[in-house]
């Protein structure tokens, strides 16, 4: 068995990797009846598509943008005649929410949810030189089963058809589509089926732990280079340790990185597939003042982020990751939370060579109405299941399994904003917090916060308490003078009451770009620099409080809604990432070493 989460499309001497990225088929199924129409074989007629690229705002079709239900995909590819003989998989790096795929009219895979990836083995099913069809029936509804949650609700319309309107608690545009690369990858008949890397210290020196997994038999071995491509240390079998002495570790701001190399060897001895991990050597630490890394304080700087641009929604677009990488840099930021879902593979990948830590968060965002019986607090009647637990304890595996190689990696998120005042929701993060916890107890975890420290039934499971605060926004709006002392009494009881260091996971304010006032006013530039500078005077008097994280790094697209003008507009950037005015504020504060 693969695990897709490691076995990624980097082309090495013995891993072939071919695009399918491009211009696609399309069509939407309203009535979810293209499976029993038999849309799988597919043919039939479509518009075209871009992938990678969420669909909803290509088109100039409200009823496209606002799509609930089934979409289908096809094209069409041959695999290169070298490949014959060959192990063949198709791999794709995400598709949202839900997916099935078909090569010539058979089921290939299906996989739920969106923002992991998954894929299927293809030997058998294509044949190099042979035109292959490949369909994929994508799936963007929510319910109460799923990571985001959300409720259908439907209107009748007076022509006998079915308005369906996709209701979420999150405040993000649910984009769908396939957002993130497909690629078709060949190996020999030994596959490096799983791979994990480890590093920690032992005293003065390094321990590098490598622990890999066949398929198809053979060997693997492993070789560990450094920067400038000398071997430091080789080894073969599944489990392998090294051991490295002045050895160069890996931390944000100064990002050493190694070449793991890894190959399996087929029965003959021929290399048969072969892959490299970009490995960071670093350990980290939490105490009572916060996180370690190397035994170092390291204190956060940095935002909340969305996958977001124009046109694309949430399709991968690197032009945007170089851009977003460089302000990073250009403000001074450190860290960055993958707010809601995992990000791509490619923003892992600049984040490791870059030096920049990250919180790795699951899509679990939007659980606000409660957990097991119904909740109390509610605007509608929706709950979070079991179902929905199995879920959440599936996507916590799937995104350690794929993250947990990454230097960059610093801090596991379990969730956003859940109703944690809900009695349920105790038994229920804690369930989550011990599979996270079995399967990663080198990083600490945590949950972001989001109601009064004294109705919290989750805040003792986190090692580091995530909190998200709004006051002179969401509460004293335009009521600057109240916020220092509130938010100081606030942050001073949650650390008394669970004893944990507290980061600020959200603060900010909504600002349109271009628009002044003096005084200040809220939704100016100058509300935005005043609200963030109160927040930082309190931070910077509270010891135990270890990061801030301005909500949100760029202006975003969310649902339409009477709070919401074209958008969220607490970027500290545009959409189309220019500078506000408050970015300066930040750049003068974090680019002064913490
Ligand atoms: C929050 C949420 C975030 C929202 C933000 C806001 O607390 O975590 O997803 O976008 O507030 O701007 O309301």
């Amino acid at each position: 068995m693969i695990d897709f989460a490691t076995f990624r499309p980097i082309a090495s001497a013995a891993r072939e990797v071919s695009s399918l990225d491009g211009l696609w088929s399309f069509r939407t199924d309203p009535d979810d009846a293209g499976i029993a129409a038999g849309w799988a074989s597919g043919n039939w007629a479509g518009r075209a598509v871009a992938v990678p690229s969420s669909f909803n705002d290509l088109f100039a079709d409200a009823a496209l943008r606002d799509h609930v239900g089934p979409v289908w995909y096809r094209r069409k590819f041959f695999l290169p005649p070298s490949w014959r003989g060959r192990r063949v998989f198709l791999r794709f790096d995400s598709v949202t929410h839900h997916a099935t795929v078909w090569i010539n009219g058979r089921e290939a895979a299906s996989h739920r949810g969106g923002y992991l990836p998954f894929g299927a083995e293809l030997t058998g099913l294509a044949e190099p030189s042979e035109e292959c069809v490949l369909t994929v029936r994508v799936d963007n509804r929510l319910d109460w089963t799923t990571l985001p949650p959300g409720e259908i609700d439907e209107f009748p319309m007076p022509d006998g058809s079915t308005y369906r309107a996709q209701r979420y608690f999150h405040d993000f545009f649910n984009y769908a589509g396939i957002d993130r690369p497909v690629n078709l990858i060949a190996t020999g008949p030994a596959v490096i089926a799983g791979v994990r890397v480890a590093t920690r210290r032992e005293g003065s020196s390094w321990r590098v732990e490598g622990l890999g997994a066949l398929d198809g038999g053979g060997t693997l071995e492993w070789e560990l280079r450094d920067a400038s491509g000398k071997t430091v240390a080789a080894a073969s079998g599944d489990h392998v340790t090294m051991d490295l002495e002045g050895a160069v570790p890996w931390r944000p701001g100064a990002p050493y990185l190694y070449d793991m190399r890894v190959q399996a060897r087929d029965g003959s001895h021929r290399v048969s597939d072969a892959t490299v991990l970009r490995t960071g050597l670093r350990e980290i630490s939490v105490d009572a003042e916060g996180l370690r890394i190397n035994g170092e304080r390291f204190y956060f700087r940095g935002f909340g982020k969305h996958e977001d641009f124009p046109i694309i929604g949430k399709g991968l677009n690197l032009p945007l990751l170089v851009r977003d990488f460089e302000l990073l840099r250009w403000v001074g930021a450190n860290s960055v939370r993958t707010t809601h879902y995992p990000y791509s593979e490619e923003f892992l990948d600049l984040a490791d060579e870059l030096g920049i830590a990250v919180i790795s968060e699951v899509p679990a965002v939007g659980q606000c109405l409660g957990f097991g019986e119904k909740a109390d607090v509610t605007f509608c009647d929706g709950k979070v299941d079991a179902r929905a637990l199995a879920h959440h304890l599936e996507v916590t595996e799937r995104l350690i399994a794929r993250d947990r190689n990454r230097a960059c990696v610093v801090m596991w998120s379990l969730g956003n904003e859940p109703n944690t005042q809900d009695a349920a929701a105790r038994p229920y993060f804690e369930r989550v917090f011990a599979r996270a916890r079995e399967l990663d107890p080198s990083r600490p975890h945590m949950l972001v916060e989001h109601q009064p420290p004294e109705l919290s039934q989750t805040a003792h499971l986190s090692d580091i308490i995530g909190l998200n605060r709004y006051f002179g926004w969401y509460s004293e709006p335009g009521q600057l003078p109240l916020v220092e002392s509130k938010l100081r009494a606030e942050l001073e009881t949650w650390n008394a009451r669970f004893g944990k260091p507290v980061f600020v996971t959200e603060y900010g304010a909504d600002t349109l770009a271009g628009f002044h006032s003096l005084p200040s006013q809220m939704f100016s530039e100058e509300y935005q620099e005043e609200l963030l500078e109160i927040y930082h005077r309190v931070f910077d008097s509270l010891g135990f409080v270890c990061g801030e994280h301005v909500w949100n790094f760029a202006d975003f697209a969310t649902k339409q809604g009477i709070t919401r003008v074209g958008g969220n507009k607490k970027g500290v950037f545009t959409r189309d990432r220019q500078p506000k005015s408050v970015a300066r504020v930040l750049r003068a504060r974090w680019r002064t070493p913490a």
